[in-house]
């Protein structure tokens, strides 16, 4: 098929259609970025360059997910732009899979949707946790997980598919629009950064199970709301993320949480590299001014906030996302809050094409954000975690105020948070406010930085979080209900 015939890749006057480059990484927390916290020693010169030049989304989130494998779903949500309950789940054997969607819903992904709009797809990314049959679509593909310390085995071959699908295009003169989606398999464990970028952060590639990585005054200080340990059982506390991973395993400590955040870092910077050489190929191309960049993760991480590690958790550091577009039409130097999710990509790709987003997409277009004519899609946002105990954790929020709500069948544990995000942006405990935690983070909580759901001030507001959640929880056909909610015709 030529994209002369296409009714999107050029429109009546012969202008070429947009191109697109959507950058993916795994495991990211918004909060390792010096542009959602002004704290971090992280440098990402390229990505600062896609803030200063494009908009910057403060309320990204993706939706949840209802395996330990929140990759899945995650990537589920981007490629379909379909909700949490609505993706396609292999179903447990002997067991009815918990989610509906239509069979052919492949046929309706990001690539299916350019390739029929005449665009030329390519993408690079990880294998594994993803959405083979959606992945499968793209016309040039190379995955492969790469999560070594060396170009070959690390991020930098992610880059190389990338440089040379474009210098392939420009020796060939393929003026067909592009969309790239150059996903990595990192910052993602294990962590193992290139040399130059480990000594900068002062971490090793920490692999000895029996003794602490050694202290660096270069590492990544310890998080605001760091804790030794999660206060409560959060309905998935032996998760791998949790107990398993590489460098760090079940250990908390200061030594362990600044290695691996300098391990962190050294991989986002790596990563960042690979950006910059993509920016510089295509304004030498003379693509860059046509081009939409997009910068994301697939979803959050811990590494230490709330005694946590992975990514099992609804606090802000793991259920944002960061979100930062640029191209043409967008006001440079832009900040939005946005209220999107992962799973509006999809209708914002068709948007900015000028093409028609399939009818099995759920997601909100935030081309009018992009365009500068509103600045939030939604209201209300709705988080899941239920890859452990059922039914596990779901968040709501509306505004400032968010609350959080825990449970496990197996354990009996039940738990709610109020949290308001402007006075208490670090989702603050009374764990927080003890003398020995405030001694190794250096931050002193405000007093009234806390959990507020046990706060007789703000029943009221309690209150309403809780209906909001449950109205959530029936609009996206969540298939649990909390012990303290009536129950749904569809719950066991
Ligand atoms: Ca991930
Ligand atoms: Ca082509």
């Amino acid at each position: 098929m030529t994209s002369v015939s296409a009714p999107a890749a050029s429109d009546e006057d012969g202008a070429k259609g947009p191109n697109f480059l959507f950058i993916i990484v795994d495991d990211q927390s918004p909060f390792d970025l010096k542009v959602y916290n002004p704290d971090s020693t992280l440098q990402t010169p390229n990505i600062d360059r896609l803030v200063s030049e494009g908009m910057t989304f403060d309320t990204a989130y993706h939706m949840g997910s209802w395996s330990g494998a929140v990759c899945t779903p995650s990537r589920h949500m981007v490629m379909s732009g379909r909700t949490v309950w609505h993706l396609p789940q292999k179903a447990k054997r002997g067991r009815k899979p918990l989610t509906t969607a239509p069979k052919d819903l492949a046929d309706h992904t990001m690539a299916a949707v350019f390739n029929d709009a005449g665009y030329d797809t390519m993408r690079t990314c990880k294998r594994g946790n993803s959405y083979e049959a959606a992945n499968a679509q793209f016309t040039v593909r190379h995955d492969a997980s790469k999560r070594g310390g060396t170009d070959e085995t690390g991020s930098r071959w992610h880059g190389d598919r990338v440089m040379e699908y474009l210098t392939e295009r420009d020796q060939q003169a393929d003026t067909d629009p592009f969309l790239i989606y150059f996903g990595f398999s990192h910052p993602h464990d294990t962590r193992d950064g290139v040399p130059d970028l480990l000594e900068k952060y002062g971490a090793t590639n920490h692999t000895d199970k029996n003794r602490l990585p050694t202290a660096n005054p270069k590492q990544p200080e310890l998080p605001a709301n760091y804790l030794p340990g999660h206060p409560f059982d959060n309905s998935h506390m032996n998760v791998r993320d949790e107990v398993s991973v590489s460098g760090v395993w079940k250990n908390r400590d200061e030594r362990t949480i600044r290695n691996e955040l300098g391990r962190e870092y050294a991989c986002s910077e790596n990563i960042d590299r690979q950006i910059g050489r993509v920016l510089d190929q295509l304004e030498t191309m003379g693509e860059l001014d046509n081009t939409y960049v997009f910068y994301t993760s697939d979803h959050g991480i811990a590494i230490g906030r709330h005694g946590l590690q992975g990514k099992q958790n609804l606090y802000e550091h793991t259920w944002r996302v960061p979100m930062i577009v640029r191209g043409p039409g967008i006001k440079a130097g832009t900040r939005v809050t946005g209220n999107v999710y992962l799973l509006d990509v999809l209708a914002t790709l068709c948007d900015l094409a000028g093409i028609d987003a399939p009818a099995t997409n759920e997601g909100n277009s935030f081309g009018p954000i992009l365009r500068g004519e509103s600045s939030e899609v939604r209201d209300v946002l709705f988080g899941v975690y239920c890859g452990g105990t059922k039914p596990g954790m779901r968040s709501v929020r509306r505004g400032d105020w968010k609350l959080i709500k825990y449970e496990s069948i197996d354990s009996g544990a039940r738990e709610t948070q109020l949290f308001n995000l402007a006075e208490n942006p670090h989702e603050f405990l009374q764990e927080h406010h003890a003398s020995d935690v405030v001694a190794l983070t250096g931050h002193q909580p405000a007093k009234n930085q806390i959990n507020l759901a046990d706060s007789a001030e703000y029943a009221d507001q309690l209150a309403t979080m809780e209906a909001l959640l449950l109205s959530e929880m029936k609009r996206h056909d969540d298939p649990f209900r909390f012990w303290d909610q009536p129950k749904s015709s569809a719950a066991k």
